[in-house]
């Protein structure tokens, strides 16, 4: 059964970027996560509508940062030396930041298709020659790509099979769609990572799930499938990366049995940690309305650095809003000139020399790029400036 342990409240969605005249039509919906002690599942209580989500105005772009773009040719590197696979599935493409390390047909060796139910994401994929399906992910799709492709060799996945409430559905539709000696790789977000950082902006409506290697284990292993191997990226913040097979073709590495221990010592399978976590959310809240109203009362300039779907979360939960951030900076087109969820904090594009003179303290809203910013920003840094941060605890760096 599903216990709740922390409500975040009622928040607004965390990428609908808006204009002044929508304000009165945005929406709003409770944000609390639990804990199912038969499943391991650490999940939202109340799921949001995948369609109000994941749409033609969908702002998240998975290419803006050097990090993820590094990442993401790692990651396909790896896949093809590990795997050599002739057809790659892609769930959840995006701006095909992974896919387009690929070709595009069979025809030309190791190819990428994908599935991305955002159509202004799908498009530009689309558009650069590759077959991408404008659609969520479920067993109609699988059925629709084996009709035109038959089964695939390797399905991957970043950031995406968390969004998904049905998670037994979706696996299912992996094995359905993969050949009996496939491999499924996909990556969240780390639910040890959340707990240890004390990362709650991590829980937000697209996060339906954060995951634990305890919790998916055990679900692969209902739908078929045998997790061989884990590998721990620094990507948002601790994310794991999962290995899973169809047959047995895979030794299973110590990588597993190390991260479900790892899980153990840190009492992930126990309701009384999440309570604990809960509380230290509190103090978190508390710690970073202190701090920004003491830098405030000292006459400080502050901005957001970065509008993510993270920091919609924390302005929201703490209550900051335009009397304490100026303006949040991002380097994503079109969160620029837009206001932020909720709280509405006008966005801009970042200066091109970096951060203004006249701004004391920036708050880190994409704290999981610091060393990238932090190099980018070293004007900045110089000059006196300082970032706020509240991962793992509030302070300034
Ligand atoms: P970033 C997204 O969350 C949404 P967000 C999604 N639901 C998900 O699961 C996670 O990713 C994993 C900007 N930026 O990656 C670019 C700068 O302005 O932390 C982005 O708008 N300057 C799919 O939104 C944002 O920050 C910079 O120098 O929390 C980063 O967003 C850099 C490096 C980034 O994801």
């Amino acid at each position: 059964m599903k216990k709740q342990f922390l409500d975040l409240g009622k928040q607004p969605i965390a990428n609908n970027f808006l204009h002044e005249d929508q304000y009165e039509e945005e929406q709003f919906f409770n944000i609390s996560m639990g804990y199912d002690s038969d499943s391991g599942l650490v999940s939202l209580m109340e799921y949001v509508d995948k369609k109000v989500l994941f749409n033609e105005n969908y702002a998240y772009k998975s290419s803006m940062s050097t990090t993820m773009r590094d990442h993401f040719n790692h990651v396909a590197l790896s896949l093809k030396v590990q795997f050599d696979p002739g057809i790659v599935l892609e769930i959840g493409s995006n701006d095909g930041v992974f896919m387009t390390n690929f070709s595009m047909t069979p025809r030309d060796g190791m190819c990428c298709i994908s599935v991305e139910p955002c159509s202004n994401f799908a498009e530009i994929t689309r558009s650069k020659g590759y077959t991408t399906y404008d659609k969520f992910w479920d067993i109609d799709t699988a059925k629709e790509i084996i009709q035109d492709y038959g089964q695939v060799d390797l399905v991957y996945s970043a950031n995406c099979m968390c969004h998904i409430p049905e998670l037994r559905d979706a696996f299912k539709a992996v094995h359905e769609v993969l050949r009996p000696d496939g491999v499924f790789v996909f990556e969240d977000p780390s639910l040890s990572d959340m707990v240890e950082k004390c990362s709650y902006d991590q829980i937000y409506d697209e996060h339906a799930h954060i995951f634990s290697v305890m919790a998916l284990t055990k679900l692969l292993s209902d739908c078929g499938f045998v997790t061989f191997k884990i590998d721990h990226a620094k990507t948002h913040g601790g994310s794991n990366r999962i290995y899973a097979a169809k047959s047995n073709a895979y030794t299973v590495s110590a990588s597993v049995p190390e991260a479900l221990n790892n899980e153990y010592e840190l009492k992930l399978d126990k309701f009384e940690t999440y309570c604990e976590f809960a509380d230290r959310v509190q103090k978190s809240k508390k710690d970073l309305v202190d701090l920004l109203s003491s830098l405030k009362n000292d006459g400080n300039k502050i901005i957001g650095y970065g509008a993510t779907s993270k920091s919609t979360i924390v302005f929201n939960y703490c209550g900051v809003g335009v009397e304490t951030l100026d303006y949040i900076s991002d380097t994503t087109e079109c969160k620029q000139g837009m206001m932020s969820p909720g709280a509405h904090i006008p966005i801009i594009a970042p200066p091109e020399d970096g951060i203004a003179d006249d701004i004391n303290y920036a708050f880190l809203g994409a704290w999981n790029y610091e060393e990238e910013i932090l190099k980018k920003e070293s004007v900045f840094v110089e000059r006196g400036g300082k970032f706020i941060t509240h991962v793992p605890d509030v302070r300034t760096i």
